[in-house]
């Protein structure tokens, strides 16, 4: 068995595990602060899907969100980087619009992608030069649109923020409209199938894009740091993930406009790291 087919069989599995212990009982604890919050759900899938990872490959690196990763700063080999609840307000409050994220990595290339939407059943997939799938079927590559015919997703919270505020407010402006999922994974998907021309937000950690941005690069689309740098699998980052032409107008129009913000946003990012 292939580490794809391997992983495929994986996330399918954890996912009828959380649907299984979700109906049971859901322990919210907060993290940072009161609105960051994790639940024994995400504990337990993230150990399952660990301890699957590193008994089958015991020479795998792990990144993952809630501590039961390894902790590295640029190693080689492999490198899964996983999310085991991405949109965890979601799961807690909703109880759908939720995904599990997978993202391989081969010596710092990327190798596999997997977004599996829980509630929906829908796996989305990639190989790296082997295209992206949804469940069974193939996405065809996306198209190009301006920002005036695009749907952004955007969180509204960024807006109420004075400094980024100034740097967000005129793209939800200039687009044909806005909308906010809740799961970066899920966010960074509906762009690698047309339904959002664009997804941008200016924190984010590796294993909340690292799945997503291999399916976005095998349909066409474009992932960078809001400077419209390369992304790395070990810090958290400033995001854009957008179709081609997209992201090169909101590069050039937007974030290259307000760079003295962008600077100071990833020079935070660094030294929160
Ligand atoms: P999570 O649910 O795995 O924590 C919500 O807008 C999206 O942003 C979710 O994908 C969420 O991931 C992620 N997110 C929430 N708070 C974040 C933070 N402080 N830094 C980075 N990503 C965050
Ligand atoms: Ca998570």
């Amino acid at each position: 068995m292939t580490v794809y087919e391997f992983a495929k069989g994986l996330i399918l599995e954890a996912g009828i595990n959380v649907r299984k212990i979700m109906k049971e009982d859901i322990k919210v604890e907060t993290k940072s602060n009161p609105n960051d919050l994790v639940t024994n759900v995400d504990k337990a899938t993230e150990k399952y899907l660990f301890d699957n990872i590193t008994e089958t490959y015991p020479n795998h690196l792990v990144i993952g969100e809630e501590g039961h990763g390894h902790h590295l700063k640029d190693e080689v080999g492999v490198v899964w980087v996983i999310d085991p609840i991405d949109g965890t307000l979601n799961f807690v409050h909703q109880k759908e619009n939720f995904a599990i994220s997978i993202g391989i990595y081969n010596n710092g290339n990327p190798y596999a992608g997997f977004v599996y939407d829980v509630m929906n059943d829908v796996l989305y997939h990639a190989k790296t030069g082997e295209g992206a799938y949804e469940n069974g079927t193939l996405l065809p590559k996306i198209e190009d649109t301006p920002l005036k015919t695009s749907i952004i997703g955007i969180n509204p919270n960024w807006l109420t923020k004075p400094r980024l505020g100034e740097v967000f407010k005129p793209i939800v402006e200039e687009a044909r409209s806005a909308r906010a999922y809740g799961s970066a994974a899920l966010e960074i998907i509906h762009v690698a199938t047309g339904k959002l021309g664009g997804y941008v937000t200016p924190r984010l950690q590796p294993w909340d894009f690292a799945g997503g941005l291999i399916i976005l690069n095998e349909v066409g689309g474009v992932g960078t740091n809001l400077m419209g740098d390369t992304l790395s699998i070990y810090e958290p980052n400033s995001i854009i993930m957008a179709n081609e032409q997209l992201h090169s107008e909101l590069i050039e129009q937007h974030f290259q406009k307000n760079n003295e913000i962008i600077e100071l946003l990833q020079q935070r990012l660094k030294s929160n790291n």
